[in-house]
């Protein structure tokens, strides 16, 4: 596997102007902000970057401007995924366009697809562009759960599938899909589990609350690496005390609140997510100032 797919991976949270339309200095800011603090790259579009609420064309925006910003310092991963094919497809071939590394795909959600069907949206996807597939492991959004077994006919199909990445506290699954044949670079999903992930396997982790305290998540991949477990328990929990507060107010809303009182402008969420509250805003700046 080629390690530029390992480590600590923000899912770039979206900002929005006052207007509601994609803040294109903000996205540079953030980019910016989180490349100076080491991480390996970024996963952009997905759930927390309002991925599902953008039209295709904003999609493309925002993969054009998080990939300017990045100017191939670090490694760029387009989430493309949608219910439709065709979007996906177009959405793809714009990322490998200007840039990206790989692209991913949630499984198509709502219509309670087949098997059949979600395979060869994978397949539709891996076959219309050269750049390798990171497939997005989020039954409680998607409605469809990966197992090994599946897993592994998939990546049967095509060598562009080189990864996983897995929102699910299944950690036992985690560790069956590292074990699977293809050798997939394996990613957490969950950030309050980070730890937890590595110790079964996981190559990185991609998390929405790395924007704001990815020097956090460094360490404890880095004292993980080194074997320095109390080190790398002592962050997570470091961590996971702001995450237990951002989740009370609404994750991504809160994430953009501390962000915004870190100087980075990043509007509210979409529509129908609801603005932070007058008190969360409140918690956000103080976290912030404890950051
Ligand atoms: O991409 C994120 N997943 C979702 C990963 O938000 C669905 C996580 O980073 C969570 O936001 C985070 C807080 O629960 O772990």
């Amino acid at each position: 596997m080629d390690s530029k797919f390992k480590g600590v991976f923000p899912a770039l949270l979206t900002p929005f102007k006052a207007d509601g339309s994609i803040n294109d200095d903000s996205v540079a800011k953030l980019v910016e902000y989180n490349v100076r603090k080491g991480v390996d790259g970024f996963y952009v579009g997905g759930s927390t970057g309002e991925g599902m609420l953008l039209t295709v064309d904003e999609r493309k925006q925002l993969f054009r401007a998080s990939a300017e910003a990045n100017a191939g310092r670090t490694t760029m991963i387009a989430h493309v995924g949608t219910i439709c094919t065709d979007h996906a497809i177009e959405l793809a071939k714009y990322a490998k366009e200007v840039g990206f590394d790989a692209i991913s795909a949630v499984a198509p959600y709502y219509y309670s697809f087949s098997y059949d069907a979600i395979k060869n949206y994978y397949l539709d996807i891996v076959n219309s562009v050269d750049i390798p597939m990171i497939i997005y492991n989020f039954p409680n959004a998607s409605g469809f759960n990966f197992t090994k077994a599946i897993a592994e006919e998939m990546f049967a199909c095509s060598d562009r599938f080189i990864g996983i990445k897995h929102t699910t506290s299944d950690l036992f699954l985690l560790q069956q899909f590292k074990s699977m044949s293809a050798k997939p670079v394996v990613y957490n999903g969950w950030d309050e589990m980070f730890i937890a992930g590595l110790s079964m396997g996981a190559d990185g982790g991609i998390g929405s609350t790395y924007n704001l305290m990815a020097d956090k998540f460094i360490d404890i991949y880095n004292y993980f690496q080194k074997g320095d477990l109390r080190a790398a328990q002592a962050k997570q929990l470091e961590a996971n005390a702001v995450i237990s507060e951002l989740i009370k107010y609404g994750v991504f809303a809160a994430e953009k609140a501390v962000l915004d009182a870190l100087g980075i402008p990043m509007g509210d969420c979409r529509r129908p997510f609801r603005p932070i509250s007058d008190e969360g805003r409140a918690k956000m700046t103080q976290i912030a100032k404890s950051l």
